[in-house]
């Protein structure tokens, strides 16, 4: 499993919207989000993670590396 910090996230609206995003991408699977934690674990099968970056960028927070 992977995991992607992301910074900004406030309730489950933002939990959604950044699921979402990286359901978005056919590599990622097993996709949770967690916000205390303040990040996202899936499963990556080859999608480039500043796609993933550049995503969650989009929908306005902010990804770790
Ligand atoms: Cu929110």
């Amino acid at each position: 499993m992977d995991t992607l910090k992301i910074k900004g996230m406030s309730c489950q609206h933002c939990v959604g919207a950044v699921k979402k995003a990286l359901e978005k991408f056919p590599g990622l699977s097993q996709i949770t989000v967690d916000l205390l934690a303040g990040q996202a674990t899936f499963t990556n099968n080859g999608v480039d993670r500043q796609q993933l970056r550049t995503a969650i960028s989009k929908i306005g927070f902010e990804p770790g590396e």
